[in-house]
């Protein structure tokens, strides 16, 4: 059996950079083996310091590598397909970024390829999941401790975007996190999408409605709504509060250090999702690596992955139409249930 994941980071972008620190300074049982990014001089540089690590111009190339026996991708999603397929044939642990694909036909095809190999391997990037505060109210949610949740209401906010976050990524990289949610807090998946554009801030680059407001339904009849907001300008937040039956639960909110002096109360504003999330972002990867080592995984599946990029299509559809639209699922493949 592997003791040890060696593991090949495809992408060595803001994201597969932080992954790459956490693999090599924070993480057990896995060592950073390979980086690829197209731009060579960026794998270089994310290699440095880290011994017997190799730097590549090219996937194939890392999935080729007998030293390789796990994939990490974190590559931008309309290039994820190609390499889950390629890493799926070879039979070997995936950590794949979210989203899984950019849309609801690709992510079934990566469905249909872990299918028809008989077991899961890949494992996509939710973070939020692993966030202690959110596995908290999970735990509320399903042992009925304030009776039957009702509603969840989600704030969303960002500082700024990057240079070409178009609109249709409001819902397709940013909400797509509450779609997991939601329906990790639910058990459920959800049944429509509809988002309404009201009163625009004018700190929004062209193109881009910000805010939005997306309500959202489950199976049960879950309402659910997100506040997207990424110009906000203030800093990060991410916050949740539920409704039960018998109370409300709040979580996210910035809770300290909360300093009075000098005249003045307060404390400081989270100012990004790498802060926000660093100590989910190290429970995932412990957890994924810590399952692979077993031949498991340990988190959302490729089944959440497709589910949620079904979410995203409708959402992207509300986003033009102002309608309420139907998600669209396949049936659950047994490998899920
Ligand atoms: C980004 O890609 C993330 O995943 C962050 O968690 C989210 O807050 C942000 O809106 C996305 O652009």
């Amino acid at each position: 059996m592997t003791k040890t994941l060696r593991v090949a980071v495809i992408g060595a972008g803001r994201m597969g950079a932080d992954h790459i620190q956490r693999l090599n300074t924070r993480i057990h049982g896995a060592e950073v083996a390979a980086v690829v990014d197209v731009d060579f001089s960026r794998a270089q540089a994310a290699i440095e310091g880290i011994p017997g690590a190799v730097a590549l111009a090219d996937a194939d190339e890392a999935l080729n590598n007998g030293d390789v026996n796990a994939v990490l991708v974190a590559t931008p999603g309309f290039l994820h397909e190609d390499i889950l397929l390629r890493a799926l044939a070879r039979d070997i642990p995936i950590l794949c970024e979210k989203p899984l694909t950019p849309d609801a036909e690709t992510a079934w095809r990566v469905v249909q390829a872990e299918q028809t190999l008989g077991h899961q391997r890949i494992q996509v990037g939710f973070m939020r999941r692993f966030d202690a505060e959110y596995a908290a109210l999970g735990k509320i949610i399903r042992d009925s401790e304030l009776g039957e949740l009702l509603m969840l209401h989600h704030q969303h906010r960002n500082p700024t975007t990057p240079a070409g976050f178009t609109n249709e990524m409001l819902i397709n990289d940013s909400v797509v996190h509450e779609f997991d949610a939601i329906r990790y807090f639910t058990g459920e998946e959800i049944t429509s999408v509809q988002v309404r554009l009201g009163k625009a801030t004018r700190n929004a680059p062209g193109g881009q409605h910000d805010p939005q407001h997306v309500l959202i339904e489950t199976e049960s009849g879950v309402l659910a709504d997100v506040e997207i907001y990424v110009n906000a300008r203030f800093g990060y937040e991410v916050a949740t509060q539920a409704s039960f039956e018998d109370g409300i639960v709040s979580i996210g909110g910035d809770n300290g250090p909360f300093t009075r002096s000098n005249g003045r109360w307060g404390g400081t504003v989270t100012p990004g999702f790498e802060e926000r999330f660093g100590a989910a972002y190290d429970v995932e990867i412990q957890s994924w690596v810590d399952a692979a080592l077993r031949g498991e995984i340990g988190g959302p599946t490729a089944w959440d992955g497709y589910a949620t990029a079904a979410c995203c299509e409708a959402g992207v559809e509300a986003q033009k139409n102002g309608k309420k639209v139907a998600v669209k699922l396949n049936a659950k493949p047994d490998l899920y249930r």
